[in-house]
Order: structure tokens, then sequence, then C-alpha cells
């Protein structure tokens, strides 16, 4: 089958579904970079911000002058603890359940303006450090089974603060999509014996077509099902259910992966390049998730230049995903891009 051709769709195993592929519109040709993007933030610290230390947040709290990485409740958390259990059935069609849980905020650095890419693969890994011991201390409460990890970054996907930051959210149940990943995880390896990604990895990589880069822990690649233009997935070569698993080594090359991914994207259009990203990894509901495959998730919009976004609009909230721009020619311009970060750090 030719892939690059004609109109074709592609099937999603980690959450069993399908997306349109339309390469042929392709063969527009590539503008690249013709606009000029917003610079990013250049004070190191900035008075009116909730993120930097020792500043007071929208509630009143003051941050204290920490030096690192630093945690704390969300002071306008979506989910808290002490939630009263409650539920409503009116006849299988009026149906809600109480749901509790804790919001963290993670501030990965107290310098304002550095993002993932430019801040040193030894403070990501602190930041890598942090995400294992809120996993493992939230994750250990009785009413949390799942643990979601992620960073919106950039005011197209609706960060509110350029502050490196990320959130922790702590739910008393699977979320939905998780949830389905895990199902489709677990039917794969009910009926076939083996991991899901692992398999999809081994593939990905005795094909290469796919792959933006590897360290000896960690590949990140384009997903052969990827929706966003420049989507990517990170999994671990090695079959980790949890970043509890990872050593050392692991978590240093999880930052490593981290730091080089966000590099790449930052010199794709000369710009802090704005995404969703996320880590999914097993459930904390006491159970051993054995089909679980640790992985991390890039959401990035931007599809041609800074100003040229992907909208999930018409046809994609009607019918299904589409994309024009082929996993394979995404994975192709990823990969021709610098390491070294454009702003020179
Ligand atoms: P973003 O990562 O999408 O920018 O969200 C930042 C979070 O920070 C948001 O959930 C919280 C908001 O509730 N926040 C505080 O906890 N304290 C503040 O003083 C302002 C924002
Ligand atoms: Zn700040």
């Amino acid at each position: 089958m030719d892939l690059t051709a004609h109109p074709h769709r592609r099937f999603n195993p980690l959450l069993g579904e399908w997306i349109l592929v339309s390469p042929h519109r392709t063969k527009r040709p590539w503008q690249g970079k013709t606009d000029a993007p917003q610079p990013p933030s250049t004070i190191t610290y900035d008075p009116s911000c909730y993120l930097c230390p020792g500043n007071r947040r929208a509630e009143g709290v003051i941050n204290p002058a920490y030096d690192g990485t630093f945690v704390f409740v969300n002071d306008f958390s979506a989910l808290y603890p002490e939630v009263p259990e409650e539920s409503l059935n009116l006849a299988n069609l009026l149906v809600a359940e109480s749901e509790g849980g804790i919001c963290k905020v993670l501030c990965y650095s107290p310098r304002h303006d550095l993002t993932m890419p430019r801040l040193a693969v030894p403070a990501i890994r602190r930041v890598v450090d942090i995400w294992a011991e809120q996993y493992a201390a939230l994750g250990a409460r009785n009413e949390i089974r799942f643990v979601q990890i992620f960073e919106n970054r950039g005011a197209q996907m609706g960060c509110s603060n350029p502050h490196p930051h990320g959130q922790i959210w702590a739910d008393e149940r699977v979320p939905v999509l998780p949830s389905r990943e895990g199902e489709r995880q677990a039917d794969y390896h009910r009926s076939t014996g083996s991991c899901l990604l692992c398999d999809y990895l081994a593939l990905e990589l005795s094909r290469k077509e796919r792959v933006v880069l590897e360290n000896d822990t960690f590949a990140a690649l384009v997903p052969f099902w990827a929706v966003w233009p420049y989507e990517v997935l990170l999994l671990p070569k090695v079959h980790y259910g949890s970043i509890m698993e990872m050593d050392d080594k692991a978590r240093n090359d999880c930052a490593d992966a981290l730091k080089r991914i966000t590099t790449r994207y930052d010199n794709l259009f000369l710009m802090s390049f704005p995404y969703s990203m996320g880590i999914h990894q097993k459930p904390t509901d006491g159970e051993d998730h054995g089909e679980w495959h640790f992985h991390l998730h890039f959401y990035p919009p931007l599809l041609r230049s800074a100003t040229v976004q992907k909208f999930m609009v018409g046809y994609e909230m009607l019918a299904m995903p589409q994309r024009d721009i082929t996993a394979e020619l995404a994975a192709e311009k990823l990969r021709g891009l610098s390491e070294a970060h454009y702003l020179g750090t």
C-alpha cells in the first residue's frame, strides 16, 4: 500500500479508533518559517508572576524562595479530597457520581524565562524525580487510582503563565482515555501474550521511518496513527509499567530525551513551541497491570508555522480526526532539525 499517495484510514491500536489521512494535500508547497512569533520572555524573575519564588499567589499564599523545583496544591483545584459520596441514576439516562482527587502544580525551575528545552539535563532530571515522588505519594493513597501528570505550554494550549510548570491531577477513578488505553493494552496482552507498545516499538525501530531520536533507554517517534501534525510518542525500550521501575540511568535518559524532543520542537518554527504533553502509566489501584507500558504523549497544535494551527473542527468534531501531512513526513522534518537550541542555550 502506498501511504504517500491517496486518502486512507490508519488505526490507532492504543485507543482502538481510526484516523483519516489525506497525504495528497501535502503536495501544496511547504512555506516554513514565514511568521515572526512572539519572542520568549527574557526576564529571569517577574514580580507579577504567581509561580516565581517569593511571590504571592492568587489566593494570598506566598511561594517559598525555592531553588530547583516547587510543588503546591492547586489553589483552584478541579478535584479535592473531601467530596461527599453521592450518585444519581434516573432510568440509566441521567447518571452521575461524585469524584474526589487532588490537583497540584509543579514549577520546573525558579527561572521565569526558561522552558523544558532550555533547562539543563540535570534540572530536567529533578523534574523526572518529582514526577516519580508525586506518582508514588499520591498513588499510595487509598482513594487515588490514577495519577495524571501533564503540561500545557503556550497560550494556544490554554497555558496561563510562561513560567515553566506542569500539573498533576490525581483521580479517584481512572479517567476516560487512560482507561481505554489500559483496556486496549490488556486485550492485546490477553490475545498475544505480549505487550502492545513493546511490539509496536520493536516494529518502528526496525523500520526507522517514523523514529525521531533515540538514546539507550528511550525512543521518540511520530506514531503511525498521529493526529496532531508533529505529535510525538516517547517510549521506553524496556517494559516499564510506571516511572517507579526506572533506575537512575533510565531517569537521566528520560530527561535527555525530553530536552532533545522539545529543543527540536522549538527549532521547527524558531519559537517556544506550544503543546500539551502528558504521561500515561499504570493505575495506582493496587492491581499488577502487567499490560501497561509507560509512555509520554506530546500533542502540539501548530501545523505550518508559528501562526498556522490545526483545529479539530468541522469533520473532526462530527466524524473523525483527520490529518494532511503524513506521520512519515513529520518525522522526517523533526529528524532534520538541530538539537542545539536556536536561542543558543
Ligand atoms: P496552566 O498550567 O494551564 O497554565 O494552569 C496553571 C494552574 O495554576 C491552573 O490550574 C493554578 C491554576 O488553577 N494556579 C494556582 O494554583 N494558583 C495561582 O495563584 C494561579 C494559578
Ligand atoms: Zn515566574
